[in-house]
């Protein structure tokens, strides 16, 4: 799974990922991995099961602070994407590359009207924010609608002729975009076609990509530096009704948690306070830097830049944390680790479909799973709701 943060340059990209990949003091224990220059972990919150069961949790692939597990997910900061990207300009080609894998977007919007259309520095206030939604979009729609024109002449000839498998042709059109056919059912039915592909106009074309592009990488905006941004833009944002609009303040997150790691102060990420441990230990300068943040944070209910990431992954990718575990009445897995890993699964998901999440083997050996809760069997084909701690038992 992974997160891509998008954006004309100079939006604070590279701040807003800087400042989600860096594991402050809480959580800083676990190892912390940058993939490479653009590529990094982040940890999203979710309510640890391990009060509630009684226990002390062990994490192995996630973290537990103060009864709050954090669950790894991955970013990955996207190249700075200029108008007509598509087309080749600026970094366009390697933006689009390293698109590909991202299943869901944070556009981060410069909220300020600091940065003009291209990227580049202008008066706080003088580029309206807004405009910069539809160009984004259309520059990932365009390149879409390239791939998925590239050969069709030939293409749109075959779908002419079997058209029962349109939805499956499509997809294999855009392998290793994370397209799936389901996506493409569903831009199908939004956007309506004739049966015959040969018979689609370039505004058909354009429409399927646009409605490809909205159901498989799905956006969410971050209205950012809006520590500095005029309240007018922030109300423009917030009033479409189209998008998800956070408002965020990447450097003042990024401030936080380099204090936090410092042991300066204590900040748990996605907080509206901090605590500052020693003030001796702060110039009178930082001192007032962060009373500046902390009258910001209680205003905005935080920096905005955490909330941001989960909204992604929990209300636009729709997916729920659950808690596979060997023994159900432990809680362990097979070295005593308690409450060891929490999975990220899509909602809906079933027990099976977790098995398989685990291991190959797992899933095709899958016999029943028991509700660590409940201690009931429940079968291949139960639903798994937020927080379930499952044991799986396979026939290996
Ligand atoms: N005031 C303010 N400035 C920010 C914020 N985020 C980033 N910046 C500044 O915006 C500039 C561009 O940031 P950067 O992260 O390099 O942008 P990128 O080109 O999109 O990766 C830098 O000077 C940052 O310090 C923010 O939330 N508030
Ligand atoms: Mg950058």
């Amino acid at each position: 799974m992974e997160i891509g943060l998008v954006g004309k340059p100079n939006v604070g990209k590279s701040t807003f990922f800087n400042s989600i990949t860096m594991a402050g003091a809480e959580i800083a224990s676990y190892p912390f991995t940058t993939i490479d220059a653009n590529r990094g972990v982040a940890y999203i919150r979710t309510k640890c099961p391990h009060e509630e069961m009684g226990v002390t949790c062990t994490p192995r692939n996630s973290k537990c602070s103060e009864g709050v597990r954090f669950v790894p997910v991955e970013v990955i900061d996207v190249a700075g994407l200029v108008p007509d990207a598509h087309l080749g300009k600026g970094l366009g080609n390697k933006f689009l590359d390293d698109l590909r894998q991202a299943e869901v977007l944070v556009h981060i919007i410069d909220a300020s009207g600091s940065t003009d259309i291209e990227g580049n520095p202008c008066d706080v206030g003088s580029h309206e924010p807004v405009n910069d939604i539809k160009f984004l979009e259309n520059e990932i729609t365009h390149w879409l609608k390239g791939i998925l024109t590239k050969n069709w002449n030939k293409l749109s000839r075959q779908l002419d002729l079997d058209g029962g498998k349109l939805e499956r042709a499509l997809a294999e059109n855009f392998t290793g975009l994370g397209i799936t056919e389901s996506h493409i059912l569903s831009a199908l039915r939004k956007v309506e076609v004739s049966d015959k592909p040969t018979q689609w106009s370039e505004e058909d074309l354009l429409n399927l990509s646009d409605a490809i592009r909205h159901y498989s990488k799905p956006m969410i905006i971050a209205a950012n530096k809006s520590d500095i941004a005029p309240e007018k833009f922030i109300e423009q944002l917030s009033a479409l009704e189209e998008h998800m609009v956070i408002r965020t303040s990447a450097e003042f997150e990024l401030a936080l948690r380099k204090a936090s790691k410092a042991k300066l102060i204590e900040y748990l990420p996605g907080s509206d306070d901090f605590n500052i441990i020693d003030e001796s230990k702060l110039s009178p300068e930082q001192l007032k830097g962060l009373e500046h943040i902390r009258t910001i944070l209680a205003k905005n209910k935080g920096t905005g830049v955490q909330d941001c990431v989960e909204k992604a992954v929990y209300e636009l990718l729709d997916l729920i944390v659950v808690y596979p575990v060997e023994d159900e009445n432990k809680l362990t897995d097979h070295d005593g680790n308690v409450l060891p890993d929490a999975f990220l699964v899509k909602k809906g998901s079933t027990a099976k479909d977790l098995a398989y999440k685990v291991h190959t083997d797992l899933g095709d050996k899958f016999v029943r799973a028991i509700d660590a809760r409940t201690k009931r069997v429940i079968g291949a084909d139960a639903e798994l709701k937020d927080g379930d701690i499952i044991k799986i038992a396979a026939n290996v």
